[in-house]
């Protein structure tokens, strides 16, 4: 394998981080997303929690002092000092504050915000650096920063399992694809469909991520234009979460999310005794959860977990990584974990104890696949990280050696981007991604797999 050393593969991690470190809080990227994202946060977190941990409570505690009072923790936190770089009165990104108009609106924070939220991966964040702290002072202070953290985490999932339970089955809804963290994926096309693509709104805003990408790896026009009205039916009605209906053109229960939910329940147990507060609820609502989920998102049929378009009742028939994530549930059903180890296996995913690179976003064998284009079809790190999780969680360390090797092997050759082409590992996107440089640090820190 060629590439750079494991060592050095360290100190580029470590300088990435360093280098996005943006006056309180780290940034996915100065260029494509130069403000705070919230799943990205609990990523890095990950990794922060190696090398400097008082930086990883920071990041999340910038973050959470943007949540709303209805619990809900925005996909993005602005910061006003970054705003209007490099002409005055220009968003650096777009959709930007003025877009958003979060100020507006009396559930939140005065630093401006967006109105969506990301998939919960905060909860499992805070308790891994809680586990990682190196001696007992660093363990104290870790204690002390839990106390702070948990009651947001919990005002979190409430607003995630009871304001987000549009559909009524207990399972949380995303109301855009932006809340996935797989934006772009081939789950979301059929709902998408439904949804008007009105070109002239992308006259009236402007897209900025063109700006610093190329276009065949980023979301179609067409794409970009539901994204933006879907965003803005929402905003046009408060943000409010009380029932289908046309403010939501987009309504969709996703097995990843969702997981992720459920994942989060499970870390506020652990979490729970440290803070003097009780376990037993986060565990009763977790075993819930994954009932529901099973019911409602499992198939049978194709051995996995896929999509529900809330609006039909049906579950997409696609194939993408987030189907496969409830292997993170400790408590799923033993012929689950079965059927999607299976699943994982086979040619779609082909993971095998001899792979050589991290598994595709999306179907490799769907002839739509598109090995450079944004969540259909590349690697991304942060994904293969959580499926790692979920093999060892489920007693395969042979196979999460061989995932764990081809992620540190594709980083080493290609660097920290952001995600990787399907076939060849070609760094793709934006370069000195922090997710990537941060869950990369928590994979050569565990090289038991
Ligand atoms: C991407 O999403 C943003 C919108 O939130 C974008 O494309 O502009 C996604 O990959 C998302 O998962 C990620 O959190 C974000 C920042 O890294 O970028």
């Amino acid at each position: 394998m060629s590439g750079i050393s494991e060592e050095q593969l360290w100190q580029l991690a470590v300088t990435t981080l360093a280098d996005n470190w943006w006056h309180d809080h780290t940034v996915p990227s100065r260029t494509l997303y130069p403000y705070q994202w919230s799943w990205d946060t609990g990523f890095i977190a990950v990794g922060l929690a190696h090398v400097a941990p008082a930086r990883a409570w920071h990041d999340l505690r910038t973050l959470f002092e943007a949540q709303w009072a209805d619990g809900r923790v925005p996909h993005i936190v602005f910061d006003a000092a970054a705003m209007t770089d490099p002409k005055p009165g220009r968003e650096r990104y777009f959709p930007g504050p003025a877009f958003w108009r979060s100020t507006d609106v009396p559930a939140a924070p005065q630093r401006p915000t967006s109105g969506l939220v990301q998939p919960p991966v905060h909860a499992l964040a805070a308790w891994d650096i809680y586990r990682h702290s190196p001696d007992s002072e660093s363990r104290e202070r870790a204690a002390a920063e839990l106390g702070w953290l948990y009651p947001r985490l919990v005002a979190q999932q409430r607003y995630l399992t009871t304001h987000r339970d549009i559909g009524g089955s207990g399972l949380a809804c995303l109301v855009h694809p932006w809340e996935s963290g797989q934006d772009n994926s081939p789950a979301w096309d059929a709902a998408l469909a439904a949804v008007p693509a009105d070109l002239t709104l992308l006259e009236k805003y402007q897209r900025r991520d063109l700006e610093v990408s190329h276009r065949s790896h980023r979301p179609t026009d067409a794409d970009y234009a539901r994204y933006i009205l879907i965003a803005q039916r929402y905003r046009d009605h408060g943000y409010l979460d009380d029932g289908p209906g046309e403010r939501y053109p987009f309504l969709v229960e996703c097995p990843g999310f969702n997981s992720l939910i459920i994942a989060a329940e499970l870390a506020l147990a652990e979490i729970a005794p440290v803070v003097g507060a009780d376990p037993q609820p986060h565990r009763e609502r977790a075993d819930r959860l994954t009932d529901v989920l099973v019911d409602r998102l499992f198939d049978p049929a194709t051995g996995m977990f896929h999509a529900r378009d809330v609006y039909i009742d049906q579950l997409s028939p696609v194939r993408y990584l987030g189907g496969l994530l409830p292997l993170l549930l400790p408590d799923l059903p033993t012929a689950q974990v079965k059927s999607l180890l299976v699943e994982a296996a086979a040619p779609a995913f082909g993971l095998n104890e001899h792979v050589s690179l991290p598994l595709p976003s999306y179907d490799r064998t769907a002839p739509d696949l598109d090995p450079e284009r944004y969540w259909r079809g590349p690697i991304w790190i942060n994904m293969n990280w959580l499926l790692w999780r979920g093999l060892r969680q489920h007693g395969q360390p042979t196979l999460a050696t061989a995932l764990r090797g081809a992620m540190i092997d594709v980083v080493r050759r290609s660097g920290c981007y952001e995600y990787f082409h399907t076939t060849t590992g070609a760094g793709i996107g934006t370069p000195e991604f922090s997710w990537t440089a941060a869950l990369t640090l928590d994979l050569l820190a565990h090289p038991e797999g």
